[in-house]
């Protein structure tokens, strides 16, 4: 059998952000593990050639589809990303918040008909954040972080959505 090489294969033709507007929603729960993801979304965002990006807040995962929806409805934008991270704790609220912003946040997209990206990391462990965030990997290294993937499926989504043209 080949190598399966598991995870996202970029485009064939890296999506140009030149004139898109894109609105970023992120949580203030778990902080430090999402301001990494912002930041490594942000820098995608600008590596693809957006200039136009605005950056609000919410609470916790539970609000996102709510605060992604309401400011969506606002401004001008080509596509919204939230942000954040739910870690399991000892209670079943990781469930509930899980399954309630995943659904929320397709329903907006779908009922807005801008493209939102699902920037939510669904932890067991802080370990597990950290690692997806590109701040302390398994071996050592730095691991992955995921923000900059969600940057450039919001260009990706936005130009197959017909903005910029
Ligand atoms: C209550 C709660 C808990 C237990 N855990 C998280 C979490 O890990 N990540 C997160 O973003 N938010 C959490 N919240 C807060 C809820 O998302 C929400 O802000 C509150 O229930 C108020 O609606």
């Amino acid at each position: 059998m080949e190598h399966f090489e598991k995870g996202l294969v970029p485009p064939k033709q890296r999506a140009d952000g030149k004139g898109l507007r894109i609105l970023i929603v992120h949580t203030r729960w778990n902080l430090p593990v999402v301001t990494a993801l912002l930041n490594g979304c942000v820098n995608s965002l600008k590596e693809h050639g957006v200039t136009d990006i605005t950056i609000r807040d919410v609470a916790g995962c539970f609000e996102l589809p709510f605060g992604v929806s309401s400011l969506l409805s606002q401004g001008t934008y080509d596509a919204a990303i939230a942000i954040g991270v739910l870690i399991k704790g000892s209670t079943m609220h990781f469930e509930y918040i899980a399954d309630a912003s995943t659904s929320g946040l397709m329903r907006v997209g779908l009922d807005s008909k801008k493209p939102v990206i699902f920037g939510v990391l669904t932890c067991l462990t802080e370990e597990q954040s950290k690692q997806r965030a590109g701040i302390a990997g398994p071996n050592g290294d730095e691991g992955h972080n995921h923000g900059a993937d969600w940057g450039a499926a919001a260009v990706e989504m936005a130009r197959l959505n017909g903005a910029g043209k």
